[in-house]
């Protein structure tokens, strides 16, 4: 961090004196050492897991600050850091608005153009906690055999002897050179929206290892056993990408500008498998829960809350909606979603002790209605292959398994095959982001002349649906009538002749 910023009109700690009381930090920047290490600086991270982090330790102490490290995007370590690492969330919902700083990064880096430092931080044996939010992509499993899918960049990180540039690359180092300075046990917590994140994270480190050729050695292995645990967590917050009207309601309220501000929804979750050898902060005090298997919570939220979201994004897109709000109007939408949660996502899973499925997923669409936080569609819609699996898949496969028709799951399935082919209902281009987006486009080119040969060819992609789902008549049926539907009538009709 660098000195004090002086810009009359900029958050820094020097400006922090002319902020209205109530959007002061409950930390200041600087005072509180740092203890965690997070990989991924996005809006959701700091509107997260920095937001509760400052209010376990204004309620309980602690040298638990964070330096949050950006893999790629120097963008917004260049804006946090003129601000002191200081950056405000607005929780806004049609109550109204309001906005505080938080205080809770005692840091920032950029890990691609200073690599060894993040390794240095690693082994610091001050960093007792690492935590990730670098999405689904960075945690490629082979679905063949559950294990890492090393990617070239990954191979050709770990096969060098020059820092590290992938996320997994950095972690082995960082841990190989904590081993070596002795600096004491660490907890590694993957905070991304995968099922049981915390044992995957554990996956990825260890196929690292193995690709290092250090896997087989004992000493690491056991040092690994002993004192590096993978918490699992289900964490829980809209946060939109910001808009340039979230930097002016941020500078409205608090009457400096703020480069880095981000607008979130009031509600908020976190679940937390409480092993942390080193210690943590008292999350508790904030509101977390803490448990021995975040599981059943994780599966309710990847089920009930993202797949409905999902769902919305497509059919919402497809059918010329902005924003998640706005696709919630889409007549008999809403009640489709209904049935979805009730017949499908609730006759998937069994939930937590004492949740209704149903009840959860009245609040959900409760939450998505938010009239003010202008969610866009084509966000969510983004790396579907990648989400597809753990929000939709899922759930098909347990109702498969008791011998139930996931029928309105299924339409997921045809609205992301549908949304792939890149033209909503109107025939305005889509976009496809998408880490498989060449080999979904290879796919669609090989079976485009109807509904059933462009779900045969995407069924083919074995990194989003397993062989046994590929290969169920009943499911491929269901997905097929649906695409027919939708590519004949378009979303709102669809949806008006299944309710
Ligand atoms: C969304 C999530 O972008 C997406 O795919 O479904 O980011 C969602 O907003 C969060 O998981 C809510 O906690």
């Amino acid at each position: 961090m660098g000195g004090v910023t002086v810009n009359a009109s900029r958050l820094g700690l020097g400006t922090l004196r002319r902020l209205p009381a109530g959007s002061r930090p409950l930390v200041r920047p600087g005072a509180v050492p740092a203890g965690i290490v997070h990989l991924g600086l996005g809006a959701f991270h700091r509107a997260h897991q920095a937001v509760y982090t400052e209010e376990a330790v204004a309620a309980a102490g602690g040298d638990w600050g964070i330096v949050g490290v950006a893999p790629r995007s120097t963008d917004v370590v260049g804006k946090l850091a003129a601000q002191d690492c200081l950056f405000s969330v607005t929780s806004s919902s049609g109550a109204g608005n309001q906005t505080r700083v938080v205080g809770a990064l005692a840091g920032v880096r950029h890990a691609a153009s200073d690599p060894a430092a993040i390794v240095a931080l690693l082994a610091d044996p001050a960093i007792r906690v690492v935590t990730l939010t670098v999405t689904e992509k960075a945690y490629q499993l082979d679905p063949a055999t559950g294990l890492l899918r090393p990617d070239e960049a990954v191979l050709a990180d770990l096969g060098s002897d020059r820092p590290p540039r992938t996320v997994p690359g950095l972690l082995v180092r960082g841990l190989l050179a904590r081993l070596a300075a002795d600096a004491g046990p660490i907890a590694l917590m993957s905070c991304d929206n995968l099922p049981s994140n915390g044992e995957r994270l554990h996956s990825l480190v260890g196929q690292a290892l193995d690709l290092v050729g250090d896997g087989g050695d004992e000493r690491i292995a056991g040092w690994l056993r002993d004192n590096v645990s993978f918490p699992g967590t289900m964490v829980d917050r809209i946060v939109p990408a910001s808009t340039p009207q979230t930097l002016a309601d941020a500078q409205a309220a608090l009457g400096v500008s703020d480069l880095a501000a981000l607008a979130a929804e009031p509600y908020r979750q976190w679940v937390i498998e409480d092993r942390f050898p080193g210690g943590r902060p008292a999350w508790e005090r904030a509101g977390v829960v803490l448990t021995d298997d975040a599981g059943p919570w994780e599966r309710l939220k990847l089920r009930a809350l993202n797949g409905v979201h999902s769902a919305t994004a497509y059919l919402g897109a497809l059918a010329g909606r902005e924003t998640i709000a706005e696709a919630l109007e889409i007549p008999h939408l809403a009640g489709v979603l209904r049935r979805l949660i009730a017949e499908d996502v609730a006759a998937s899973f069994a939930p937590p002790e004492g949740v209704s499925v149903v009840d959860y997923g009245e609040q959900v669409l409760e939450r998505f209605a938010n009239p003010v936080l202008r969610h866009r569609t084509i966000q969510i819609a983004m790396d579907g292959s990648q989400k597809l699996p753990q929000r939709v898949l899922h759930t098909i496969a347990d109702l498969r398994a008791a011998g139930a028709r996931p029928r309105w799951a299924a339409l997921v399935v045809a609205a992301w095959m549908r949304f792939v082919q890149g033209r909503a209902d109107d025939g305005t281009p889509l976009p496809l982001d998408d880490p498989l987006a060449d080999r979904i486009r290879a796919a669609l080119a090989a079976g485009r002349d109807s509904p059933a040969g462009v779900a045969q060819a995407l069924f083919g992609l074995t990194e989003v649906f397993p062989a046994e789902l590929a290969s169920d008549d009943e499911v491929r049926e269901l997905v097929v009538g649906w695409l027919t539907a939708l590519d004949r009538h378009g979303v709102e009709q669809t949806l008006a002749g299944a309710a």
